[in-house]
Formats: C-alpha cells, sequence, structure tokens
C-alpha cells in the first residue's frame, strides 16, 4: 500500500471527536442542550462584534469554534496510561503539560493529549484531559490492594482498537476503511456501563475511600465524564443556563471577565445521578446508583508568557486569600468581586500585554506590509509602529490545575474534600506513560517565533 493513500490524524481526530460528541449527546441528553445554548451565544456574540469575526476569519480560526470541544478520562493503571498514549498517537494527539492534583484533595495526575503545531490546531483542536489513578495516596492497604487486584483483570480497549493502532504505527498510518474501524472501536473505551464490575460492598468501601477512587475502579472502562464546547461568551451561557433547566456550577473557574480574555474560563454543570447494576456475592443483581457524568463550557483566551502566568497564579492566590469560593454559591457575589479586583494589575489591552512580555502572538504582514519595500531588518516593534505588522493572541490550548481541581470537586459532591500531601512526580507519570510529556510553554514560543520568521521571510522576498 502507498502512503498516500492513508488519511490524516488530523482527519481521524475530526471523526472521533464528531463520534463521541454523538455518543455523549445520546448517552447525556443535557449535555446537547448546552451544545445548542453555546452555538447560539457564539452567533450571537459574533454578530454583535464584527471585529472579532474578522479577526477569527483571518486567523484561520472561524470554523473551528463550533467544532471545538475537550473531554476527560479517569485511568486505573500505568499499562492503561502507556495504550491510550498510543491509541491518541493515531489520532495526532500528543500528551502536552503535567498537571498535579492531589495538592487539590484529588488523587490524580495528569495530561492532556492534544494537537500540536499550528495547522493540526486549526484544523480541529480536540483534546482529552487524561488522569492515572494514585492508589499510593490511599491510606488503607487492604482496599489499594483490591483496587489494584481488580483493575488488574479489566482491559478498556477493544481487540479491534490495539490490532488497528499496532497496524497504524507499522504502516505509519490507516487508509480510509481501517480509519473508520479504528474510530468506532476506539469510541468503546469511552462508553457508559451500567453493569459495575465490583460487588455493593466494595463499590461502598472505594467510594468511602474517595468518590474518584470508586469512579475509577467500578468501571469496565474510562467513560468519558464530560465534553465541553467551547464559547464566545462564557459569561452570557452561565447566566442563561437556568432557561435552558440546567443548573450551572456556582462560579465561573479561572482568571475574572476581561475585555481581553486569558488563558481559560470554565464552568460546569453537576454531575448526573445515574442508575447501576451491581452484582451481589450471591451473583444477584443490586440495583444502585453513580455520579460521574457531567457538561462544561469553556471560553479560551490568550497563552501566557512564564511572566503572565506567573502573574495570573498570584493573582488568582491572593483573591482566594480574600474570599474563597463555597460550594454552595453563597459568596459567588463576593468572590467575583473580590477576584475582579485582585486582576486590576493584569492589563487588559494587547498592546500592554505585549509590550509587558506576558502573552504570546502571531504576528502576520498587514496589507501595507504585504506591499512594503522595506523593512526586513527592523525591529519588531517598529514594523508594528509603521504599521506593516499586525499581531494577535495566540489562543491557550491547555488547562489549569486550580480549575481543573475545582471542577473535579464540584462533581465529586462538596463533602468530598480530602487533604493529600502534595506530591508531584512528573517522573513516574512519564514513565508510566512510557514518553515525556511536552512543556507548553516550549510549544507557544515555537508558534509566536515561526509566525516572525514568516514575517521577516516575506518583507525580505518583497524587496528582492
Ligand atoms: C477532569 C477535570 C479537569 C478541566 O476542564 O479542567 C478538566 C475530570 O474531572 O476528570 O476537565
Ligand atoms: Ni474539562
Amino acid at each position: 500500500m502507498t502512503k498516500t493513500a492513508f488519511v490524516s490524524s488530523d482527519e481521524i481526530r475530526s471523526m472521533f471527536s464528531a463520534a463521541m460528541s454523538a455518543m455523549y449527546r445520546a448517552e447525556v441528553p443535557a449535555y446537547g442542550t448546552l451544545m445548542d445554548l453555546v452555538a447560539r451565544v457564539n452567533l450571537e456574540t459574533l454578530d454583535a462584534d464584527p471585529k472579532l469575526r474578522e479577526r477569527l476569519e483571518d486567523t484561520d480560526s472561524l470554523n473551528r469554534i463550533s467544532e471545538e470541544r475537550h473531554g476527560a478520562i479517569r485511568l486505573g493503571t500505568p499499562a492503561e496510561l502507556a495504550m491510550m498514549r498510543r491509541v491518541f498517537a493515531v489520532m495526532g494527539m500528543f500528551p502536552v503539560g503535567y498537571y498535579d492534583l492531589s495538592t487539590a484533595g484529588v488523587p490524580v495526575h495528569s495530561t492532556a493529549f492534544r494537537p500540536v503545531g499550528d495547522a493540526s490546531l486549526k484544523k480541529n483542536p480536540f483534546r482529552v484531559f487524561t488522569s492515572l489513578l494514585r492508589l499510593d495516596l490511599i491510606a488503607d492497604e487492604t482496599l489499594r490492594a483490591e483496587a489494584q487486584a481488580t483493575l488488574a483483570t479489566r482491559e478498556i480497549f477493544t481487540p479491534g482498537a490495539v490490532e488497528l493502532t499496532e497496524k497504524a504505527e507499522q504502516q505509519g498510518g490507516l487508509d480510509r476503511a481501517d480509519a473508520a474501524r479504528f474510530v468506532t472501536e476506539a469510541l468503546e473505551t469511552f462508553r457508559w456501563h451500567d453493569k459495575a464490575r465490583v460487588s455493593p460492598d466494595m463499590y461502598a468501601r472505594l467510594h468511602a475511600a474517595h468518590r474518584l477512587v470508586a469512579d475509577v475502579v467500578s468501571f469496565k472502562g474510562p467513560h468519558i465524564n464530560h465534553l465541553t464546547p467551547r464559547t464566545l461568551d462564557i459569561d452570557l451561557v452561565q447566566a442563561r443556563m437556568p432557561d435552558y433547566g440546567i443548573a450551572p456550577k456556582a462560579v465561573v473557574e479561572g482568571p475574572p471577565t476581561r475585555k481581553c480574555a486569558i488563558l481559560l474560563r470554565q464552568t460546569s454543570f453537576k454531575a448526573l445521578n445515574e442508575p447501576v447494576l451491581f452484582q451481589a456475592e450471591d451473583g444477584s443483581w443490586k440495583e444502585g446508583s453513580h455520579t460521574a457524568r457531567f457538561g462544561e463550557i469553556e471560553q479560551r483566551g490568550i497563552a501566557l508568557t512564564p511572566k503572565g502566568r506567573a502573574l495570573y497564579d498570584d493573582l488568582l492566590n491572593a483573591s482566594r486569600k480574600v474570599v474563597r469560593p463555597a460550594a454552595d454559591g453563597s459568596n459567588a457575589a463576593d468572590y467575583e468581586k473580590a477576584l475582579a479586583e485582585a486582576f486590576t494589575p493584569f492589563p487588559d489591552s494587547w498592546e500592554a500585554i505585549r509590550a509587558e512580555g506576558l502573552g504570546y502572538f502571531a504576528y502576520s504582514l498587514t496589507e501595507k506590509g504585504r506591499k512594503s519595500r522595506a523593512g526586513a531588518e527592523a525591529s519588531l516593534d517598529s514594523l508594528i509602529a509603521d504599521g506593516l505588522v499586525q499581531f494577535d493572541p495566540i489562543v491557550y490550548e491547555d488547562f489549569l490545575p486550580v480549575s481543573a481541581a475545582g471542577i473535579f470537586q464540584s462533581n465529586l459532591g462538596d463533602d468530598a474534600t480530602q487533604d493529600f500531601a502534595a506530591s508531584p512526580n512528573q517522573q513516574r507519570f512519564e514513565l508510566d506513560l512510557g514518553a515525556k510529556v511536552l512543556n507548553e510553554f516550549d510549544h507557544y514560543a515555537g508558534i509566536e517565533q515561526a509566525s516572525i520568521a514568516d514575517c521577516r521571510q516575506m518583507l525580505s522576498a518583497v524587496q528582492a
């Protein structure tokens, strides 16, 4: 077979993302409602802001917005994580970033599998926040051993998914028929199972140790626990959710409302209580329930440099010293006020964010720049001042540990807060993953540098 017969990994990712969305829509109807609401708000926002529409069109980002989503899964063993990496690689998704959530009382550490590079991100930025359970953080040794034994006997991938992943690795890709089959087979891993693999008694003990442990250990596979469409106005979607019969989380996670959106803002609706059958020791099935799957929306802003990120972390910490958001929403207004006040030192214009080196930008030639005969050696600042070069924010494609913890917590139940000693262990995670995770800052810096190099090359071509 020739290489030209292969479907691109970007296309396989798009097929997979669409299939996952359709499956989740059928399984969790409130997700479909949320999608409709987000689509409507996005249209209204674009209609009200022609300049935003124009910038998104110019940077090739408009088409991707309504297609855009992320999901999350929680895995049980190193072997599952390592195989998951290989499955995602077939779809052009690679591990970026390391997130330690133990500090936030959640016994997992995580990465995000996502496309890397400007072209792939523009095609389809679908990503999956992927956590690995850390049984080492569970105190009860007997329970830990039982959980490990239970996880050791499950197989979360279908034989077809494994076979096609190996085939893709050997051939360097999949043809159209194989790609379609791969999507169907891989999707099985993410499906919901309403029959637990553990007895009611064991479920209760796992649940008492930590709700998340029960969620990972009790089932046949790592059901997708949420899918998150991207909105252009998260405050509006949050405000309108109740009109659509959806009860939102108390506060929006991340930075406050601003003119120039930074990083990532997220909110969710609470996880559903779903019926589950548990098999008792005597073989009989007992009815019970489990709470895991929810819906979330996100608004993405500019990716920050290490300097910008440090400022963000400082300001967020400062606001939380004033008010910590209560899970019941009772101090939501105070929290929003404290957050907005804490963030006043963070400049709110693209010019200032750029001038202070707080964010990453993609540079391109203006109309004037495209016709210009001068300036290839000039400094970037003077090219901008002369109106030859313009800049657009580079979108943050990753996650925020404090926000992720807030999302985890609101869906684990408000009584689920537990303290673990902070114990980031990126080395262990990478060993289990079978690869290093990419550093997100290097990645954004690379996109920025490439855009500057393109401008310079085009300017010198114009001169020649
Ligand atoms: C993942 C929570 C993290 C996000 O958007 O920050 C996340 C989980 O609950 O498994 O998806
Ligand atoms: Ni999420």
